[in-house]
C-alpha cells in the first residue's frame, strides 16, 4: 500500500470519527432551545460594501471597524458612510479588537499581530521563541497592557486548516504580546483550534474558544485562582468562533459547523448552513440563542458584538454586517 493511499485511509477514518462527533454533538433542541429565526430580522449594515466581514469592533465614539476578504480595513464613523480605510492586502485578515490607545488590532492569519492607526500599519508580532506564528486568529487587549491573541496551530495555516481538524491534536496556543517590551510569549499551550478570545468584565479571567472541541476555556488572570484554566462552557451546539463581552458581563459567541461536500472535502459553514449565536453568562450557562434556521438572511455567522442595544453580526457569507435591534426584535 502506498503512503498516499495509507494517508487517504487515515484521513477517511479521521473524517468519519470527526463527523460522528459533530453530528452527535448537542443539538439546540437538546439544550432546550427551539429555532427562532430572530436573525432573519437583521438590517443589512454596509450592504454591498463589506466582502465577508468576519469580525467587527467599535470604539468609544461609535466608529465601527471590520476587515474584509479582499484585504481592506473598513470603518464607519457614527454618522458617516462605510469607507475604505487601510488596505493591508492578502486574504487572511481575521479577528479585530480596539487597542487601549484607540487604534485597531488585527490578526492576520499568515502574518501575525498587526496594529493599524491613522498613520499606517505595523506588524507587532510575527514570531514567538524564534519561530514564525502560523495562524493568528483573534485578539484582545487587557486594560493593564498585555495583548492576548490566539494562534490556531503551529503545524497548519489558514489554507490547510482542515488537516489540523483531522489530526485533532492540540497544536494551538494563546500568545501574549507585551506592548512595552515588544516581546511575545506563549501564555497557554496545547490548545485545540483556539479561536475567539475575550476578557471578562472585571478582566479577572479570559475566555478562549476551542472550536472543534465545541467548548470555551476560562483562564484566570487575577485573584487566588490566577493561572488556573478550566472549562467555561462545554457541548455548545456548534464550534465557537469569535466571542465578545456583552455590556451585562455575559458573552456573545458565534457558532460554526462542518459538513462534507460531495467530494468528501471538509467544508466550513454556519451551523448546518444556518446561523446561530448564543449568549453565555459569566458562569458559562447559555441564557439566550438567536438563529436563522434556514440561512435565509444570515448564514455562516462568525462574530456577534453588542453595542447600544444592537447586535452586530460578522459573517463569511455576505457583503454586509447583520444589525439586530435586541430590544425590538427578540
Ligand atoms: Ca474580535
Ligand atoms: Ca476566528
Amino acid at each position: 500500500m502506498s503512503a498516499k493511499v495509507c494517508l487517504l485511509g487515515y484521513k477517511a477514518v479521521c473524517l468519519q470519527a470527526l463527523l460522528l462527533q459533530i453530528f452527535v454533538s448537542t443539538s439546540p433542541t437538546a439544550l432546550g432551545f427551539r429555532w427562532n429565526d430572530d436573525l432573519q430580522k437583521v438590517v443589512k449594515f454596509g450592504d454591498g460594501f463589506l466582502e465577508k466581514p468576519e469580525d467587527v469592533c467599535v470604539d468609544k465614539k461609535g466608529t465601527f471597524y471590520t476587515v474584509t476578504r479582499d484585504g481592506w480595513v473598513k470603518r464607519k464613523h457614527r454618522h458617516g458612510p462605510w469607507e475604505n480605510w487601510k488596505k493591508l492586502g492578502g486574504n487572511s485578515l481575521l479577528g479585530v479588537a480596539m487597542s487601549n490607545d484607540g487604534h485597531l488590532l488585527i490578526c492576520d492569519a499568515n502574518q501575525g499581530l498587526i496594529k493599524v492607526s491613522e498613520k499606517g500599519w505595523k506588524l507587532l508580532s510575527s514570531k514567538v521563541n524564534g519561530k514564525k506564528i502560523r495562524f493568528a486568529d483573534d485578539v484582545i487587549q487587557a486594560s493593564d497592557g498585555p495583548i492576548y491573541f490566539s494562534d490556531v496551530s503551529t503545524k497548519y495555516g489558514l489554507s490547510d486548516w482542515t488537516y489540523d481538524v483531522l489530526e485533532g491534536k492540540p497544536h494551538g496556543r494563546l500568545l501574549k504580546y507585551n506592548p512595552y517590551t515588544g516581546h511575545t510569549s506563549i501564555h497557554l499551550n496545547h490548545l485545540s483550534f483556539p479561536n475567539g478570545v475575550a476578557l471578562s468584565r472585571k478582566q479577572d479571567f479570559l475566555v478562549v474558544c476551542e472550536t472543534w472541541k465545541f467548548r470555551c476555556l476560562k483562564h484566570w488572570l487575577k485573584g487566588k485562582l490566577k493561572g488556573n484554566t478550566s472549562i467555561f462552557v462545554d457541548n455548545l451546539p456548534g464550534g465557537p468562533d469569535n466571542i465578545n463581552l456583552a455590556p451585562d458581563g455575559s458573552f456573545w459567541i458565534a457558532l460554526l459547523k462542518l459538513r462534507t461536500s460531495g467530494t468528501k472535502e471538509l467544508v466550513l459553514e454556519g451551523v448546518e448552513g444556518k446561523a446561530m449565536v448564543v449568549k453565555v453568562n459569566e458562569d458559562g450557562k447559555i441564557i439566550r440563542k438567536l438563529d436563522d434556521s434556514s440561512g435565509k438572511v444570515l448564514a455562516f455567522v462568525t462574530s456577534a458584538l453588542e453595542f447600544e442595544g444592537h447586535l452586530y453580526l460578522g459573517n463569511l457569507n455576505s457583503t454586509f454586517i447583520g444589525r439586530l435591534n435586541l430590544n425590538k426584535n427578540t
